[in-house]
């Protein structure tokens, strides 16, 4: 039977719904307008006041914040509340530009905390769990914000972070974890390292994963499902608007509901800004509703995406977001053709191999080449060079139907790329452009 953890308000009907988000926005609006006067001068540049806002119809009108604007307001620009009401920051590590400082009150901790125990729930975690949180903990808002879900579900929470992947093998043992939360990149590296220790899934009781923070395929799920013995969850968010939680997997696994009591999503066409129909694949916008610090309209996150509102087996009604297909940041343009790293690695998963790769993009006399980095996995390595160059033509062949470019393929040893413990690195770009 599906769980709830606010049944109430994740199964709430959508015309009900849609009240209490127009009525959260009238408020947020006015909230913004009387205390973030660096979003006042973009609503008074537009010709807009609160009064033009009486609901979500009307969210077209206001303006954008972007990645340019939080940068242009670092550190306290963008704040709703004073420093005296807030008790927390959380950040991003800054590797694309500067990094992004978010504020929280005691409130907001609440509300975000509420999200994580909804997707905690949603795989089926109870105060019977044992939950292992391998995100790291501090800045990062992965640890934090599972830590805090996984108390309000009442869950044995284990704090390990990231990192030391044996005593992360130790501690699932030993303390019985039964759900796990990290990246997808580190839970399938700890199932690798599993099978180098002579363990399976039958070895080890866990049986669902929480997984996010960075993209992964729906092959990788089926290989992690399998290495570990569990199902494996996707979890998406972002520290502009919280951290993870803002939407999350079901029992269905096939999207991640929004929490659209704090969060209302857009599409928009990363081009020109314009509101694309519903179903259309675009960039996702978030507005937050509820978030008294750091309380962001129509921020535009450059994952690109699709909702689907078609009713859910789970019962929610939260409308659903697909993973996303990637970054219009981390999109790629290839001798004029957009390539997403997720569509290489599902040609990779799908000819056998792991995520375990690198893609490395260069400008050799002023043409652009893509050289794709693969290692081998354990069971298949060979040192026959025959064999390697048929394997390295045929992926060959798999990049150019998918992507409809040539790529050279480089099949490495077992374990020669080097793993991470959050977020995997996968793009050299070494373009100077
Ligand atoms: O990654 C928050 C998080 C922590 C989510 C733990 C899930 C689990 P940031 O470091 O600010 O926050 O990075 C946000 O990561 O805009 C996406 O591009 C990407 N991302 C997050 N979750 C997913 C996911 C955290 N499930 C950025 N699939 C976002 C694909 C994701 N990309």
């Amino acid at each position: 039977m599906e769980r709830y953890y606010q049944p109430e308000i994740e199964t709430m009907p959508r015309d009900q719904l849609r009240a209490l988000q127009d009525e959260r926005l009238v408020k947020q609006v006015k909230h913004v307008w009387d205390n973030v006067p660096y979003y006042r001068a973009k609503m008074e540049a537009k010709g807009i006041t609160p009064d033009d806002i009486k609901g979500v119809a009307d969210l077209h009108k206001l303006p954008f914040v972007t990645k340019a604007d939080l940068r242009d307001a670092y550190p306290y620009g963008l704040m709703g509340k004073p420093l005296s009401e807030c008790v927390r920051i959380q950040s991003t590590s800054g590797t694309t530009g500067k990094r992004v400082v978010a504020f929280y009150t005691q409130h907001d901790i609440d509300l975000w905390e509420d999200c994580c125990a909804r997707a905690i729930t949603a795989v089926g975690g109870t105060k019977e769990d044992v939950c292992q949180v391998s995100y790291g903990y501090g800045l990062f808002t992965g640890g934090p914000g599972l830590n805090g879900g996984s108390h309000k579900v009442g869950c044995l929470t284990i704090p390990t972070s990231s990192g030391n992947t044996e005593r992360q093998i130790g501690f699932i043992k030993d303390l019985s974890s039964t759900i796990l939360c990290c990246t997808p990149s580190y839970a399938a590296y700890l199932g690798e390292s599993m099978k180098e220790m002579g363990m399976g899934p039958d070895d080890i009781p866990l049986k669902a994963g929480i997984f996010g923070a960075e993209a992964w395929s729906e092959e990788m799920r089926q290989d992690i499902q399998k290495t570990l013995g569990i199902k494996a969850y996707d979890i998406y968010g972002l520290t502009e608007l919280s951290g993870p939680g803002v939407s999350f997997e079901c029992s269905a696994q096939n999207g991640m509901h929004i929490n659209e009591d704090h969060f209302i999503a857009e599409i928009i066409d990363p081009e020109t800004g314009e509101v694309l129909p519903e179903g259309s694949k675009g960039e996702l916008v978030f507005t937050s509703i509820t978030k008294e610090a750091f309380p962001l309209l129509r921020y535009r996150t450059r994952d690109i995406c699709q909702l689907n509102y078609e009713p859910c087996p789970c019962g929610r009604t939260h409308v659903k977001m697909c993973k996303p297909m990637g970054r219009s940041d981390d999109m790629l343009i290839i001798r004029g053709v957009n390539v997403f790293p997720s569509q290489i690695e599902t040609v990779l998963l799908n000819h056998g191999y792991a995520a375990n790769y690198q893609i490395i993009v260069d400008r050799v006399k002023n043409t652009d080449t893509l050289e794709v980095r693969v290692e081998m996995t354990s069971e298949m390595f060979t040192d026959n060079l025959g064999e390697i160059d048929k394997r390295q033509k045929d992926l060959v062949a798999g990049l150019r139907s998918m992507l409809g470019l040539a790529a050279k393929v480089t099949l490495v040893a077992p374990k020669s790329i080097v793993r991470s413990e959050g977020k995997a690195v996968r793009i050299i770009d070494k373009r100077k452009i």
